[in-house]
């Protein structure tokens, strides 16, 4: 390794730590889980929970669905501008999922690159993903819900992230 890769690498590492440095002010640090994504061919799909300084939760949930920009803009056209219902799901096993809350009002854009993409975003406070009441810990999973109105009767696809399992 030459003595100016070895000093760029050690200035990259140290870097982070410098920037966190920064930003960790007298309240303690932002907590973060996820993001947690299921990935495949197709599809990606990504849920992110991040407790803020109020003690409320930010809940975003990431997805994209692998299609020409062409395809995208005319399945988002036939929906009359959002193609999507997006739920935040509490789990107690493979045949006990429960509807949390829904995430309304997505930014949705469409790319060759990325396909048909939503961002959903929320502020909720703690007691929405306290889906296990009394127990340590909660088990919460992002279900994305796409439909294709461009033919009758209309296609729905479904996407779920995985669950992230924290105490909230
Ligand atoms: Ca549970
Ligand atoms: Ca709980």
């Amino acid at each position: 390794m030459s003595r100016k890769y070895l000093a760029r690498t050690l200035s990259l590492a140290v870097a982070p730590v410098a920037v966190l440095g920064l930003m960790s002010g007298p309240a303690s640090a932002a907590e973060v889980f996820g993001p947690k994504c299921k990935h495949s061919a197709s599809s990606n799909t990504c849920l992110t929970i991040e407790r803020l300084d109020t003690g409320n939760y930010k809940v975003t949930v990431g997805i994209d669905i692998r299609m020409s920009k062409a395809t995208g803009d005319d399945i988002v056209a036939a929906a009359n501008g959002n193609p999507f219902l997006t739920k935040i799901f509490g789990s107690d096993g493979p045949n006990d999922k429960t509807p949390l809350f829904t995430i309304p009002r997505p930014k949705i854009s469409t790319s060759d690159e990325f396909g048909l993409s939503g961002d959903f975003v929320v502020e909720v406070p703690p007691s929405s993903l306290d889906e296990d009441r009394g127990s340590a810990e909660d088990d919460v999973f992002a279900r994305v819900q796409m439909g294709d109105l461009r033919t009758e009767p209309a296609q729905i696809k479904t996407f779920e992230s995985p669950e992230i399992n924290e105490s909230f």
